[in-house]
C-alpha cells in the first residue's frame, strides 16, 4: 500500500516577525505528535539553494536587477522542490518551510513591483504549482519588526530597503491571505513568543485531524 502523502506547511512574514523563533517551538510540537518532520528554508535548503542564498542576499551586490533577484529565488525553489520537498511529501513526511512562493509574490511582486502574472507563471513552471497545505503568516507593523531585527549585525541586501518597501511587502502578504483564506492563517506576531506559538499550534490542529 502506498504511503499517505505528507503535509506541507510554510511560515511567512516580514522582517523580524519571529519566524525563526516560532519554527523552533513548532518543530518540537509537531515532532512530539509522532510526525516525521523535515525543516527547511528559502532561499536555500539545498547545497545549490544555499549558494544562491549567499549571492542573492549579499549586500555587496548592489546592482542586482529585480528580474535577476526573482529568477534566483525561483532557481533556489525549483531545486528545493525537486531535491527535498516533493520526495519528503511523497515519503509521507511533513515539511515545515521558512518561506515559500508567497515570499516572492510579497517581496519581488509587492516590494520590487515585478508583475504578478510573471511570478505566477514562474510558479507553475518552477514548482509545478506546488502550494503549501497551510501557510502561517506572522503579521506585525513594519516598525515593530524592524526594531526587533535591528542590531543583529550587518543587514542583508534586502533588509537595507526603506520602510516603504516593507509596507508594500506587508500589504502583498495580507492581500494573498485575503485571497486564499482557507490556506492562510494570519497570526498576530506582536504577541509574546509563547502566545504566538499557541496561536500557531491552534491553527495547525486541523491538519492532524485530516491525517488521522
Ligand atoms: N526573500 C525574498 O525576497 N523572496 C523570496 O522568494 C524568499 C525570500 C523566499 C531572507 O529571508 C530574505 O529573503 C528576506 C526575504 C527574502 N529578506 N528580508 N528582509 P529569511 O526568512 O531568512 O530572513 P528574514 O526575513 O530576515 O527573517 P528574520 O528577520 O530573521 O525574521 P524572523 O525569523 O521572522 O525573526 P526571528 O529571528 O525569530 O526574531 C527576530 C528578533 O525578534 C529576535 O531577536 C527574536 O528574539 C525577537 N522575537 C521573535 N519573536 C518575538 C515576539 N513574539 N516578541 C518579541 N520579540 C520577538
Amino acid at each position: 500500500m502506498s504511503k499517505q502523502r505528507g503535509t506541507f506547511i510554510s511560515l511567512e512574514g516580514g522582517e523580524g516577525a519571529g519566524k525563526s523563533t516560532l519554527l523552533a517551538g513548532l518543530r518540537d510540537y509537531i515532532a512530539a505528535q509522532g510526525v516525521d518532520l523535515v525543516l527547511t528554508r528559502e532561499p536555500g535548503g539545498t547545497a545549490l539553494g544555499e549558494a544562491v542564498r549567499a549571492i542573492v542576499l549579499d549586500p555587496a551586490r548592489h546592482g542586482m536587477a529585480a528580474e535577476t533577484e526573482l529568477l534566483l529565488m525561483f532557481a533556489s525553489r525549483a531545486q528545493l522542490v525537486r531535491e527535498l520537498i516533493e520526495p519528503a511529501l511523497t515519503a509521507g513526511q511533513w515539511v515545515l518551510c521558512d518561506r515559500f512562493t508567497d515570499a516572492s509574490f510579497a517581496y519581488q511582486g509587492g516590494g520590487r513591483g515585478q508583475p504578478v502574472e510573471r511570478i505566477a507563471e514562474l510558479e507553475r513552471w518552477a514548482t509545478d504549482g506546488l502550494s503549501p497545505d497551510m501557510t502561517l503568516l506572522l503579521d506585525l507593523p513594519v516598525a515593530t519588526g524592524r526594531a526587533r531585527a535591528a542590531g543583529r549585525g550587518e543587514a542583508d541586501r534586502i533588509e537595507v530597503e526603506a520602510d516603504v518597501f516593507f509596507e508594500r511587502v506587508r500589504e502583498a502578504y495580507r492581500a494573498r491571505a485575503a485571497a486564499e483564506p482557507k490556506r492562510f492563517q494570519i497570526i498576530d506576531a506582536s504577541l509574546t513568543p509563547v502566545e504566538v506559538l499557541h496561536a500557531a499550534i491552534a491553527a495547525i490542529a486541523p491538519l492532524f485531524e485530516v491525517k488521522a
